[in-house]
């Protein structure tokens, strides 16, 4: 093969330096994180956002923590709540005009008892059971922040996939008032804030132990360095399964810091310091709705019992959901999700691709059903001369809802394919229900 100069990998290497590669300056601003973690540029950030135990005291609960010293961005009951005191931040209420106006003025709302007593129970029960299940199990999950110095695993245990550990969740996806009895103000909230056609990126528990580590300060939007200071692009629903504050690492929170950290702009330099973080302080049953685009992490639990929270975070249908759900799922979960569930699974692609093509409003289910079964047939090099009974093949594709669909007027299927064809009625019959989300009204 005689390859033209112009394509050698020699030749491409010798005309890409560093100076005229496409956006390289803006890729690899390290923004808004390289201004954020400024020596004493932040109140808080006096050993950055990261955590540095070789400056930290020998006398504390954990090796490295400092527990004492005010300057530092974890310990925000002193003087960051000092700072705040007298500001009008967020506190719990139901009603959705102040909701609607702390989400967009502080980054974050609070909604008043989001759980009822009941369905807080059970929801507590049944992640604590979970969390203690999987730990007899040898199955725990521990992240979210460093280990202490000298310990193996983070104090902090994640329980994932939660839509197959229990009822309530799928309820929790869902915005049902059965499982969560402010449903509708928090779907309302995200329809406003991300469009009605938001799919579920991940939903899992975050249950920290005594004297976690802290976790450094983050937007869960984690697309640095692009900022927009018109609108986010992902939004936190987080159910508080615990009473929090600063005593148990109630999560620390930048208010206002969606609006300071994108006015920077993408890929640009904070300007002035942050104010400091506060606690997170709220009785267990309250939802917190927080931005993608506003600073938060985990605080130090400083208290001898556990501190359990859920988090679902909500996308746009362009992007990539954290957990491959449709993966995940358990096939109980996938055959009788209901349309918004499984929209919201991403179990309905939204843009071309999908599974062999199969993406145009038709639902995965079935794909996945049968895959694993075990009897996913996937078309692979096919041509005119290919033998019959290899282009009559039972391919998935035409149990599939566009295969069943255009199955009737293929233009030039030919006779003796035809003639082998069996009829191929799909094995998961889909929801009768109309598809979610619903035709938007103009
Ligand atoms: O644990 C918390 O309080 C917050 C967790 C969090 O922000 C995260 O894991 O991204
Ligand atoms: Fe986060």
């Amino acid at each position: 093969m005689t390859q033209p100069v112009e394509f050698t990998a020699t030749y491409v290497e010798a005309h890409s330096p560093p100076e005229v590669q496409l956006y390289r300056a803006f890729l690899r601003s390290g923004e808004p994180y390289r201004s954020l973690m400024r020596r004493g540029f932040h109140t808080g950030a006096r050993l950055g956002y990261a955590h540095d135990p070789a400056q930290a005291p020998e006398d504390t609960p954990v090796p490295g923590l400092d527990l004492e010293d005010d300057d530092l961005y974890y310990n925000a009951s002193g003087a960051a709540a000092d700072y705040w005191r007298d500001k009008d931040l967020p506190l719990p209420t139901k009603d959705i005009r102040r909701l609607r106006e702390d989400l967009r003025e502080w980054g974050y709302c609070l909604i008043e008892e989001a759980l009822s007593a009941d369905q807080l129970g059970a929801m507590k029960q049944r992640v604590m059971d979970q969390a203690l299940g999987e730990q007899k199990a040898g199955l725990a999950c521990w992240m979210g922040t460093a280990p202490a110095p000298g310990e193996p695993l983070p104090r902090v245990q994640f329980l994932h996939a939660l839509i197959n550990k229990g009822r309530q969740f799928v309820q929790c996806v869902e915005h049902d008032p059965e499982g969560v009895q402010a449903g509708p103000v928090i779907e309302q909230l995200l329809n406003e804030t991300m469009g009605p056609d938001f799919l579920m990126s991940s939903f899992l528990a975050i249950i920290t132990q005594p004297f976690n580590n802290p976790q450094g300060l983050h937007q869960d939007q984690a697309i640095a360095p692009f900022q927009d200071p018109v609108a986010p692009f992902t939004v936190n629903t987080m159910f508080i399964l615990d009473d929090t504050g600063p005593h148990n690492g109630g999560t620390l929170v930048v208010p206002g810091s969606h609006r300071l950290v994108s006015a920077a702009g993408s890929g640009g330099a904070l300007e002035a310091p942050l104010p400091p973080a506060i606690n997170l302080t709220a009785p267990a049953g309250t939802v917190m709705i927080f931005e993608g685009r506003l600073l938060h992490g985990t605080g130090v639990n400083r208290s001898n019992a556990t501190r359990a929270i859920l988090v679902m975070n909500a996308v746009k249908p362009f992007m990539r959901q954290q957990e491959v759900h449709l993966l995940s799922a358990s096939p109980d979960i996938l055959r009788n999700g209901s349309p918004k569930l499984l929209y919201r699974l991403g179990a309905r692609p939204t843009g071309l691709g999908g599974v062999e093509g199969c993406w145009n409003g038709g639902y995965l289910v079935e794909q996945r059903l049968a895959i694993e079964q075990g009897d996913y047939l996937r078309v692979g090099e096919l041509g005119p001369d290919s033998p019959a009974e290899v282009l009559a093949a039972d391919y998935g594709y035409r149990r599939s809802e566009i295969g069943l669909a255009q199955a009737p007027h293929q233009p030039s299927l030919s006779p003796e394919v035809a003639a082998r064809l069996a009829p191929v009625p799909p094995r998961w019959p889909r929801p009768e229900a109309p598809k979610f989300p619903a035709r938007r009204r103009r």
